[in-house]
């Protein structure tokens, strides 16, 4: 593999991306170090070469073409890129520290510290504190070091109520925050609805932050429907709900009861990721939320052999257990009209 010699990133994208699937950290490196020889600017390497190039990272591990370890090496070596690019830059910070980190509970890192450097590059005195930040740890911290704000990151939307907890927090500590990532979902309706303000990429976050008016002038959360209790309640009866789901597999499902220990975790993780998006989709007053999950892991698990009909299974069983809770079962009904026909249900 070659260094790159063309000015554009998107030139240099297919190669890049050829690099990231040899596992060729070094050819990486040099194909992010051309661009910058060549003139252009670090904040474009990062954003049109490297984001685009996790973001297809997470395709073809979504398709499973890639395995978890194809994936890892690559998100590895895009991490060493970004180190190499915020080296080679080497900005001098001349504005107030901004705070950048993932929710608790959140492991993708990588996307939030591509908005730290691009925040960097402009000038920011960045402190980025990386994934899964327990809330208090964050808030005494943001004290000691007098943050002018604080960015906080969130890929999944099944963390929604984690990431409002953690929104809350900093508010009562009077530091303005900004939220990104793909969990408050494309458009950001979900930061919205938590009364966060919210951007959709680095560059319009450093806007943000910048005017520091705008950034604290966000409407109120709009989450009244949380009165009617049926989120806390289903919260509660989590582990009851991946245990009773379990059971139902097993039962009408009998392959499953051969399952490896390896097979069986997975399930049990899916299962809480079922209950999690549910539980998010009621805290959010959303199901959007939830019919989109149920699409993606349809999709997830077709890719790895197993029927969507599992799926219609899981969710036939949460509609008849769920009757008490309009709201879920509202968004059960919703994904279930989706998928195929189970054989108890008949249609
Ligand atoms: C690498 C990766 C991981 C790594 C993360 C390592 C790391 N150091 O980051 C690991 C292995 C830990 C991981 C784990 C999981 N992952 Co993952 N992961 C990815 C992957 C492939 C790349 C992430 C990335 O770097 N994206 C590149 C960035 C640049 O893209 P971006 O998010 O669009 O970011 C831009 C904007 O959103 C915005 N932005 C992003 N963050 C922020 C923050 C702020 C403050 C602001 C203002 C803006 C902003 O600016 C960015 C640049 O412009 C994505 C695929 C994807 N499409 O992103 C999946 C993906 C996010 N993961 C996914 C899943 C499901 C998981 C797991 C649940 C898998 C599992 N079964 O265990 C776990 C959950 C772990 C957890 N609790 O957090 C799914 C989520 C699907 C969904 N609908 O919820 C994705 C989309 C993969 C897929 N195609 O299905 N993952």
């Amino acid at each position: 593999m070659t260094a790159a010699t063309t000015m554009d990133p998107t030139d240099a994208y297919p190669g890049y991306l050829a690099c990231l699937a040899d596992a060729d950290e070094y050819a990486a490196i040099d194909v992010a170090l051309g661009l910058l020889d060549a003139g252009v600017p670090p904040e474009r390497v990062l954003l049109d070469l490297v984001a685009p190039a996790q973001a297809e990272v997470g395709e073809r591990w979504a398709r499973n073409e890639w395995s978890v370890a194809q994936e890892h090496a690559a998100t590895h070596i895009s991490e060493r890129v970004v180190a190499a690019v915020a080296a080679h830059a080497n900005p001098r910070p001349t504005g107030g520290r901004i705070v950048v980190a993932c929710m608790d509970g959140e492991w993708h890192a990588l996307p939030p510290r591509l908005v730290a450097e691009v925040l960097r590059l402009r000038g920011w005195q960045v402190t980025f504190l990386g994934a899964s930040v327990p809330a208090a740890h964050l808030v005494s911290y943001l004290h000691r070091h007098d943050a002018q704000a604080v960015a906080l990151a969130c890929a999944l939307p099944m963390r929604l109520p984690h990431a409002h907890r953690m929104i809350e927090a900093c508010r009562r500590s009077d530091v303005p925050v900004v939220v990104g990532g793909r969990g408050f979902g494309a458009d950001g309706r979900w930061a919205a609805r938590l009364g966060a303000a919210w951007a959709p990429n680095a560059p319009a976050a450093a806007e943000l932050i910048a005017d520091e008016r705008a950034l604290r002038r966000v409407p109120a959360a709009q989450l009244g429907h949380l009165a009617d209790d049926e989120y806390a309640s289903l919260v509660r009866r989590r582990g009851e709900l991946i245990d009773s789901a379990l059971t139902d597999l097993r039962e009408r499902v009998p392959a499953t009861r051969e399952y490896t220990a390896a097979q069986l975790d997975s399930t049990v993780s899916d299962l809480g990721h079922i209950v999690d998006s549910l539980a998010a989709s009621l805290y959010v007053d959303d199901a959007s939320l939830f019919t989109e999950f149920v699409g993606w892991l349809v999709e997830i698990l077709t890719s790895r052999g197993v029927p969507a009909s599992a799926v219609a299974l899981t969710l036939e069983h949460y509609a008849a257990v769920l009757r008490d809770f309009p709201r879920a079962s509202d968004a059960v009904a919703r994904s279930r009209a989706g998928l195929p026909a189970t054989p108890r249900s008949g249609g």
